[in-house]
């Protein structure tokens, strides 16, 4: 699993810009400023956003008489651009907000709000004793499970597992709820995920948007797509959903969801038909390829394909010449729509057509998905080992997909299972963001004690015995990189931590010092370094050299530097799969139980009972649970809602600005009817998103379903978060 093992967790508007002072603006790079005013001391700072975001932007902070004063992007970051997206310029406005978490509380009750403020020494006294009644009782730590996902993808924040580590063996949530059975299918097809550098897409002629809605959700993204567009480049969006991307996009194209691959094998059968595929690249760089035409041959006909798309023939044709023609013509394949169970099996076929159509390998081409090369830090925070003697061999990995019913099942008595006795929750909001909502709250109920460290009062700490407070990023220190882009940011401190906040590593440190008070040798986390010295550690050398540079200090200069080389992924052929090569036939694949050709794979079928699918998109003014608590958030838009097209609300008797209740076998929620034609008439779409103090979540109707892969790359199955089927009703 080598590459994965330490990254399984990973997987990271103008208008409301003006509420904090926006700052745009056209020029050459960006220099910092020391100057001293009338107000005051003024200087600038590099920041990075921290979020689990494609864009993962390098910001300038100002900061006046120790306060923020004004933020914007760093322009020495070509993605970033010298803008950030709507949610980004608010920073101010989120670590200035009167509802942080600001000190240290327990609740008396959970779920209660009897919050009490206590001290760093009490909190850090509590979770000791905890743990070491806890080693007592069970001879091991594995009763302390960590559920980590991505709040912050800040690489310190690693020192979140490093906590865990530094203590014994423990219960890990291992897996990711994002993006698995898209890496699985890279890592068969290409040996791991390595897309083309985004930037790159200015040089392609043909771009088809597969499922992902960078409109909302990569919003630097869209002045690429402008770019290329503005070069000649036609832009495509294929989506089950008429998106804002789709509505600038050239040409949308309404899919059936869950049918991907079948127009993938329907495309690659015509540009076989028509001699518009490229055999040369094929015989030099790939194995299996006479399997797979053969495949296609023998298998797949247009009209099928049409078929189970809903697309027409004749636009499926057109779309294949297209794309054959165009050269480069590059495939960006969506992290939505691989939430399918068979969601692997589709981007398989999506990599086939790239890779038969001579587009892989190529500046402007590419069947770009995602990459993890650039993360060029040595996790330095997160690499710590138990102390002597510690009970157990290993941690022990839980399903994070399916971690409420494996809690349950651990804690139901049974005296051959280790329960779950304490958790750690930090960087995550398993209430708001895991499926089964009403299946979680259960689990956190059968666990003795939990403790989650977070900045805002959400949903998880209110199910929590205590709460830590955490830092914002203008705060602390930082390094950080992105699964799109290939630039690497450091971030540092803008202003003192506000009230008795922490970041997660300071955390760590603190925990330990009182550990090992209480009893010696019981923590191995380091006590003693400064967060500028965890900053410093960070950045790899590898990374340094490359750069010409010889500390993180060069860094500071510039705040972000880019790793190069990676113009047209795998342009050199060498791939990092068994046979070295591309492998439309793959073994590897097989031996997870899959066929091993991208052949296609039915999608889930649609339930008699419940016949309507839920789709759980994400939404523009938030960034999962995060940013939806903010006050200018609330004065935007504090109403969840669901989407419904006006045929099937006739249907349905719904009138637009109904209240209806959307309901399956596992939950229920209500809220308000929208009509739209951008919604398909056999699904209706609830965007997933936090409401502050409200006990609305659309994950109450969402299944633990596993997506078809994911096993290979990240230990455990992706979630089909949009194979759900509701009914809906008029209330
Ligand atoms: N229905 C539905 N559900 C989904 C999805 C969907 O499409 N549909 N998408 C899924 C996907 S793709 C993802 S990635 C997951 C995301 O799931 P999570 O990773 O759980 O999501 P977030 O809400 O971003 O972050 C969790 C918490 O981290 C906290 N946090 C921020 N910074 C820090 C920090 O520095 N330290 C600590 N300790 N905490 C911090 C935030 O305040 C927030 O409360 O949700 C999944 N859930
Ligand atoms: N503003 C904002 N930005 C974000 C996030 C956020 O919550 N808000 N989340 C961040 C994270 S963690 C992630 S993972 C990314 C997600 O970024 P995206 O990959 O864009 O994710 P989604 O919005 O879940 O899904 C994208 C599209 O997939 C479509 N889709 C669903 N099923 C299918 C299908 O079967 N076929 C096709 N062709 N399309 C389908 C949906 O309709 C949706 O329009 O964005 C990141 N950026
Ligand atoms: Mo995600």
């Amino acid at each position: 699993m080598g590459k994965f093992s330490r990254r399984d967790f990973l997987k990271g508007s103008a208008a409301l810009g003006a509420l904090v002072g926006v700052g745009t603006g056209v020029g050459s790079s960006f220099k910092k400023t020391k100057k001293a005013s009338a107000a005051g001391n003024t200087k600038q700072v590099f920041s990075a956003c921290p979020r689990n975001c494609y864009d993962t932007c390098s910001i300038v902070t100002t900061v006046g008489d120790g306060t923020i004063k004004f933020i914007t992007g760093n322009k020495n970051c070509t993605y970033t651009n010298g803008r950030l997206c709507v949610k980004g310029y608010t920073y101010p406005n989120y670590v200035y907000s009167p509802d942080r978490v600001k000190y240290p509380m327990k609740q008396e009750g959970r779920g209660t709000g009897k919050w009490t403020r206590i001290t760093w020494d009490e909190a850090f006294e509590m979770i000791a004793n905890k743990i070491f009644e806890i080693k007592k009782e069970y001879g091991s730590t594995l009763p302390i499970a960590l559920n980590k996902y991505s709040g912050t993808f800040n690489t310190l924040s690693y020192g979140i597992e490093g906590t865990l580590s530094s203590i014994g063996y423990t219960t890990r949530a291992q897996g990711t709820p994002c993006w698995p059975a898209g890496i699985d299918s890279q890592t068969f097809d290409f040996g791991t995920i390595v897309n083309s550098d985004p930037e790159a897409m200015i040089h392609s002629k043909y771009i088809l948007v597969w499922g992902a809605n960078p409109a909302w959700n990569s919003v630097h993204s869209m002045n690429i797509l402008q770019k290329a567009k503005e070069n000649g480049a036609k832009v495509v969006v294929i989506d089950p959903i008429l998106t804002d991307t789709a509505a600038n996009a050239d040409e949308y194209i309404e899919i059936k969801t869950s049918t991907d691959g079948a127009l993938a094998l329907g495309m690659a059968k015509y540009i076989l038909d028509h001699n518009l595929h490229d055999m040369d690249w094929m015989r030099k760089n790939s194995v299996g390829y006479q399997e797979y035409l053969n495949y296609l041959n023998n298998n797949i006909t247009l009209e099928w394909a049409s078929e189970k798309t809903g697309i027409p023939v004749e636009v499926i044709e057109r779309l294949a010449r297209e794309y054959a023609a165009a050269k480069p013509a590059c495939i960006w394949i969506g992290y939505g729509m691989q939430r399918h169970t068979n969601g692997g099996a589709a981007v398989r076929s999506i990599d086939a057509l790239a890779a038969m159509s001579g587009n892989v390998g190529v500046l402007g081409g590419g069947a770009n998905y995602a990459q993890l090369d650039s993360w060029l830090v040595n996790y330095s925070a997160m690499s710590m080992s138990p102390p002597e003697g510690s009970g157990g061999g290993a941690d022990r990995m839980i399903n994070i997909n399916n971690f409420p019913a494996q809690v349950l099942d651990l804690n139901s008595g049974d005296p051959n299972k280790i329960p779950i006795k304490m958790l750690w929750v930090a960087g995550r909001n398993p209430i708001a963001q895991d499926p089964e909502t009403s299946v979680s709250y259960k689990a956190f109920d059968s666990i003795d004690f939990v403790v989650t460290a977070d900045l805002w009062f959400n949903e998880t700490v209110a199910q929590s015995d205590l709460v830590l407070p955490i830092s914002s990023i203008f705060e602390t220190w930082g390094v950080h990189a992105s699964y799109w882009h290939y630039w690497l940011h450091i971030n540092e401190p803008a202003i003192d931590p506000l009230y008795e906040t922490k970041c997660d590593v300071e955390i760590a440190m603190g925990l330990s010092k009182k550990m090992n008070e209480m009893e010696p040798g019981s923590c191995t986390y380091p006590t003693d370094r400064t967060m500028e010295e965890w900053a410093a550690m960070e950045i790899s050398q590898d990374f340094l050299n490359s750069k010409g540079m010889t500390s993180y200090k060069d860094l500071l200069k510039t705040g972000t530097a880019k790793v190069e080389g990676y113009d047209a992924a795998w342009a050199d052929g060498v791939f990092r799969t068994p046979s070295g090569k591309y492998e439309f036939l793959s073994e590897k694949c097989a031996s997870f139980g899959h066929h091993a050709l991208p052949v296609y794979v039915e999608a889930k079928e649609v339930p008699t009972d419940r016949p309507i699918r839920l789709l759980t998109p994400h939404w523009k003014y938030g960034l999962h649970s995060q940013f939806q608590n903010l006050s200018w958030m609330q004065s935007v838009h504090n109403e969840p809602f669901v989407e419904i097209h006006p045929e099937l609300a006739q249907k349905k008797g719904i009138a637009d600005g109904d209240m209806v209740k959307v309901h399956n076998h596992i939950g229920f929620v209500e809220l308000r009817a929208k009509h739209t034609l951008t919604v398909p008439k056999d699904a209706v779409v609830i965007y997933e998103a936090w409401y502050k103090d409200q006990k609305f979540n659309v994950n109450y109707l969402v299944e633990a379903t596993p997506a078809d892969m994911g096993s290979c790359a990240t230990g455990q199955a992706g979630l089909a978060f949009h194979d759900q089927f509701v009914n809906i009703d008029k209330l």
